[in-house]
C-alpha cells in the first residue's frame, strides 16, 4: 500500500460475504429474485404484512448463525489490527461475520439480523431467537413490538454522520463486494472523489459505480481483499 496513507474508509456489500455461503441481493439467484423488495424490505411491508417479514428475517437470522467468515474478513480484520492510522470499515452487510473475524474499528449503516428493535421502548437487544412468536421486549415488557434492527427502504441508514466524518478526513476509499446500487452508500465515492482522493473498488464484476473509482479490479473477494491487504 501507498505509504502516503494515512487514513482509510472502507466500504463493504453483500460480495465480501458472498463465498462464506450468504446469497447477494442483486445476482442471479439473489434475494431480490426470490422475494419482492417491496413486500419484505420496507416499513409499509412490515405494517401490511408483518408475519411475513419476520418469517423472512427469521430464517435469514438462523442462517447467518450457520457461517463462517472467509479469507475477505480475515484479511481486513488483519487491516484493522495493523494498520496505525484512521481506519473505519463502513459495511451495509447486516452479518456478523466481519466481527466475528475480528475487526474492531466497525460500523453497520443498514442495522444488524443478530439485533431486535422495541418499537415500544426504543431500546436495541442482541438476538438469536426468532421474533414470529410475538416475544416480550427484555426491557420493557411490552410483547409484539420488536422488529429487526434493519434499515429498510425509505429509512434513514445508521451513523451517516460518523460516515462523512471518517469519509472527509480520508486519503483512501476501498469499496468491496457491493453493486452499487443503493443510497446513500453508493454516493460515498462521489463525495470521496470530490474530496479528491484515491477510490479503489474491489468487486467481482463492474458495478453500478465503477466509472467513479480510480482504480477497479475484479474477481472474487477472497482473492482481491487478501491480495490488497498483503
Ligand atoms: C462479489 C462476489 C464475490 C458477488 N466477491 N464480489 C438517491 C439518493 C439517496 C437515496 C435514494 C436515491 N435513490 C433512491 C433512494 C432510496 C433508496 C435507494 O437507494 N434505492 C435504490 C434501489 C435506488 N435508499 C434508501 O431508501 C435508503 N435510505 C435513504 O436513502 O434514506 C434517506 C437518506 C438520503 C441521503 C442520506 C441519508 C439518508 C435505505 C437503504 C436501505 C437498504 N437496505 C437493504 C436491505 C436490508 C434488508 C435485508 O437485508 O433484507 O440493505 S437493501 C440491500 O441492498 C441491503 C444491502 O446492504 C444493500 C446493498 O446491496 P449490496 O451489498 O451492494 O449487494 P448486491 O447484491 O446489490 O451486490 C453484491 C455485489 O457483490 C455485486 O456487484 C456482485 O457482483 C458482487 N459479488 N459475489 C466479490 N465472491
Amino acid at each position: 500500500m501507498d505509504r502516503q496513507i494515512k487514513n482509510i474508509v472502507i466500504l463493504t456489500g453483500a460480495g465480501v460475504s458472498a463465498e462464506s455461503g450468504i446469497d447477494t441481493f442483486r445476482s442471479a439467484g439473489g434475494l431480490w429474485e426470490q422475494h419482492k423488495v417491496e413486500d419484505v424490505a420496507t416499513p409499509e411491508a412490515f405494517a401490511r404484512d408483518p408475519d411475513l417479514v419476520l418469517r423472512f428475517y427469521d430464517m435469514r437470522r438462523e442462517r447467518i448463525q450457520q457461517v463462517e467468515p472467509n479469507a475477505a474478513h480475515y484479511a481486513l480484520a488483519r487491516l484493522d489490527a495493523e494498520w496505525s492510522g484512521n481506519l473505519l470499515l463502513v459495511t451495509q452487510n447486516v452479518d456478523d461475520l466481519h466481527e466475528r473475524a475480528g475487526t474492531k474499528r466497525l460500523l453497520h449503516m443498514h442495522g444488524e439480523h443478530l439485533n431486535a428493535w422495541c418499537t415500544a421502548c426504543d431500546v436495541r437487544h442482541g438476538w438469536r431467537g426468532t421474533l414470529i412468536d410475538r416475544p416480550a421486549c427484555p426491557s420493557c415488557g411490552i410483547s409484539g413490538q420488536l422488529r429487526p434492527d434493519i434499515v429498510w427502504f425509505g429509512e434513514m441508514p445508521y451513523r451517516m454522520g460518523d460516515i462523512y466524518h471518517a469519509l472527509n478526513r480520508a486519503d483512501l476509499f476501498v469499496s468491496i463486494g457491493t453493486s452499487g446500487a443503493v443510497y446513500p452508500a453508493a454516493g460515498l465515492v462521489r463525495e470521496a472523489r470530490q474530496n479528491g482522493i484515491a477510490t479503489l473498488e474491489l468487486n467481482l464484476e463492474p458495478s453500478h459505480s465503477s466509472s467513479w473509482f480510480t482504480e477497479s479490479r475484479h474477481g472474487p473477494a477472497t482473492e482481491l481483499v487478501p491480495q490488497w491487504v498483503d
